[in-house]
């Protein structure tokens, strides 16, 4: 039996409001669109929605196959911003890009309110990077919607996550806090197959801990829905590679690379066309693979 295979082998469906996401041999790329000034990596470009709405036509002509939009910067020591702030930023790109855009649209938010007019806007999928623990209205929000919902690990949050990050065991305390997050998740209405689970790399762990979460990412597919990894141009790739920001893009490839053969499923990256490569590269190649039967 190839029962190490189920997890990763595109049997997993995605409910996204009235859509349902399939997955073929590779894993789905869900190309980011910062619409932020103090963003980590695009910091201010995007700001004026007809260039990120250019932005983002681009991504999908190069294959992304979801669209994430996000307000609020969650880089190590970014400051919150305020909800009015995070609307005007968010609702006007996202209300174009439903208009402009086939594939899903994703809101990178913790806040109810944005969640539900991003929604309303045309956004299929809520990307809530505190699991849904930091706005109370937000797992009401996601049920009543029917939107895809990412639950991703955090310690901490972004203002000071970096300080000292600190597990006895981190991949049975990520492991631990999704399986409970997806049972909280599903108590309040959400179907698990709307569900999309991330261990939050950057997010609160240090250089080793990311690396450890990487290399054990199998134990966390064992939880039973998909996975979101997002690596892209992260400071652990700079601490590895030795890479200032605009050199992280090989370092980014081969950790997207690696997350994809240890069961990652959806990653969220900002450089698509380069992503898509590396992984249709590596994928050919493992679809090659001769299955040994254990008998
Ligand atoms: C992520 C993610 C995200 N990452 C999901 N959403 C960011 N689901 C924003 C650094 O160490 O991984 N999964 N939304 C970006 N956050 C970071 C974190 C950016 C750390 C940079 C770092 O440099």
């Amino acid at each position: 039996m190839k029962a190490h295979k189920t997890a990763a082998s595109g049997r997993s469906i995605w409910k996204v409001i009235d859509q349902v996401l399939t997955w073929g041999p590779r894993p789905l790329v869900m190309g980011v669109l910062n619409v932020t000034p103090d963003s980590f990596s695009d910091g201010g470009r995007f700001l004026e929605p007809s260039v990120a709405i250019d932005h983002a036509l681009k991504m999908v002509a190069e294959g992304a196959n979801v669209i994430d939009v996000g307000g609020e910067s969650s880089r190590p020591g970014a400051e919150p911003v305020e909800v009015s702030e995070e609307l005007q930023r968010v609702i006007p790109v996202m209300e174009a890009l439903a208009r402009a855009i086939a594939v899903p649209l994703s809101v990178d938010t913790t806040k109810a309110e944005v969640a539900r007019q991003a929604v309303r806007s045309g956004a299929s999928i809520i990307n809530d990077i505190s699991a849904l623990r930091w706005d109370p209205a937000m797992r009401r929000v996601a049920a009543e919607t029917g939107a895809g919902v990412i639950l991703m690990h955090m310690q901490g949050a972004p203002k000071t996550m970096q300080r000292a990050p600190e597990y006895a065991d981190v991949v049975r305390e990520v492991k631990n806090f999704l399986i409970s997050s997806l049972r909280e998740a599903t108590k309040s209405g959400i179907e698990p197959e709307r569900i999309l689970l991330d261990p939050g790399i950057g997010f609160g762990k240090n250089l080793q801990q990311n690396l450890t979460l990487l290399a054990e990412l199998g134990s966390l597919a064992e939880i039973g829905r998909p996975l979101c990894v997002g690596v892209s141009r992260k400071s652990f790739i700079g601490a590895v590679t030795d890479a200032a920001l605009p050199d992280r893009l090989p370092g980014s490839l081969a950790a997207a690379v690696v997350a994809m053969i240890n069961g990652a499923r959806l990653l969220r990256v900002h450089d698509v066309p380069e992503t898509v490569a590396a992984l249709n590269m590596a994928t050919a190649i493992l679809e090659h693979r001769v299955e040994k039967e254990v008998s």
